[in-house]
């Protein structure tokens, strides 16, 4: 064995390779006193206390709580500048969407991310991977849809690729052209539907840099009209499919999930009870982003009526230079409890299993079994009790990545 994790005061996680929902969403797995042990940056061993298991490395984790790794399975995490400019309309009261309306937001963003060279993006993206490993994230999505053309989009994509190959965070590629409409075609949208479907869909498509393909599917941005034939067109170039849904306005993006065949859709503040019924009967992962809601002052999703009628919830940052500038998971999971009402066991499943699940991972991580990745967290508590009810500092003590431990930003 290459690593040993001995004296965990309480080992927690969720089991399985697959999205649990409904009661089972809470079934989480605690063992006291427990040992877990890691053989070629896998883990090899979970278990009660056993004299006899040694290894070349051992960390004693002085009765700490031990958890997956966190995975955040829903950031915007490549992009140029930041939007504090508009900080102060905000607190004026403009809305996020009249914000867009006047071509700034996204597009204020597109802008920025268009002029910044690959390499300032890949050490600006480096930082914040950093930030986000301290604070437990061992797993992060990331989407395009700040170039909204073909050379800026492949930029963001190849960017999302090299931060994975070169940080310890692991990074899953979503392409994300259909944002926004381009700025240079506000008066022409079928004519940026058609270079989004016939260009550079095709073009991300054939470098294979993109797992997935989401749309943000709101009033004024794409209808469901349009998000049906975009998501028609990136199911037969080989994406699976994720969409923006009901973010602000109930348009039906819920049920349009359902009806896609959507791998997962996100946001779901304003989702109709068809809408999250079609989502349970289909298996459709519903990504919830509770910082997003508290950073619009905008109401919560319906967590516990989603819980109730069977649709596995994830739970993700958001990470965004807008509508969430945060990128501390920790938050979002103290937020999941305190306004969506879930327990802590079902958020914790919610940033580990079924965050995996969202984003494809979960056979290989998303839980502590033998056989899936060593990523996990030491925390600075004793019980999962205590990482929900306190916030507002970080609270990890150790991450170990593919069997490789950090404190802090360093390698120890
Ligand atoms: O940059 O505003 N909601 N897309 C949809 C975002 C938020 C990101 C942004
Ligand atoms: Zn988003």
């Amino acid at each position: 064995m290459d690593l040993l994790l001995k004296n965990i005061g309480l080992l927690a996680t969720p089991t399985g390779t697959a999205a649990v929902s409904g009661a089972e969403q809470k079934n989480i797995k605690l063992i006291e006193n427990a040992m877990v042990g890691v053989k070629d940056r896998n883990i090899s061993y979970v278990g009660t206390f056993e004299p006899f298991l040694s290894a070349d490395n051992t960390i004693d984790c002085e009765g700490a709580l031990v958890t997956p790794g966190l995975v955040d399975a829903h950031t915007h995490l490549v992009f140029g500048g930041w939007r504090q400019n508009e900080f102060p309309l905000k607190l004026a009261g403009v809305p996020y969407l009249e914000i867009l309306r006047q071509g700034g937001g996204i597009l204020n963003t597109v802008n920025a991310t268009r002029s910044e060279s690959e390499d300032n993006l890949i050490a600006k993206g480096k930082n914040l991977l950093d930030e986000m490993l301290c604070h437990g994230t061992t797993t992060v999505e990331c989407k395009s849809g700040y170039g909204l053309n073909l050379e800026t989009e492949l930029k963001q994509l190849r960017v999302t690729h090299k931060l994975g190959s070169t940080h310890p965070v692991d990074t899953v590629a979503t392409f994300m052209g259909a944002h926004a409409v381009a700025g240079e075609y506000s008066d022409n949208r079928e004519a940026y539907i058609r270079l989004l479907c016939d260009e550079i869909m095709p073009a991300v498509a054939d470098e294979g840099i993109a797992e997935f393909c989401d749309i943000f599917c709101e009033l004024s941005v794409f209808s469901p009209d349009e998000s049906r034939m975009i998501l028609t067109r990136a199911a037969e170039s080989g994406f699976k499919l994720k969409i923006h849904a009901d973010e602000i306005n109930p348009i039906g993006g819920a049920e349009l999930s359902s009806e896609m065949g959507c791998i997962s859709a996100e946001h779901l503040i304003e989702s109709s009870d068809e809408g999250i019924r079609a989502m349970a009967e289909k298996n459709v992962i519903a990504v919830l982003l509770p910082t997003t809601s508290f950073y619009l002052g905008k109401p919560y999703a319906r967590a516990r009526t989603m819980v109730k009628e069977g649709v596995a919830v994830a739970v993700a940052t958001d990470f965004n230079p807008g509508s969430s500038p945060n990128l501390n998971l920790q938050l979002s999971m103290n937020l999941a409890c305190l306004n969506y009402r879930l327990t802590p066991s079902e958020v914790l499943t919610a940033v580990t299993l079924n965050a995996a699940a969202a984003i494809n991972r979960a056979e290989t991580i998303g839980s502590i079994e033998p056989g899936k990745k060593a990523d996990l967290v030491i925390w600075n508590a004793p019980d999962l009790d205590m990482i929900f009810y306190r916030f507002g500092s970080n609270q990890v003590k150790t991450v170990i990545k593919n069997g490789i431990c950090y404190q802090n930003k360093g390698e120890v």
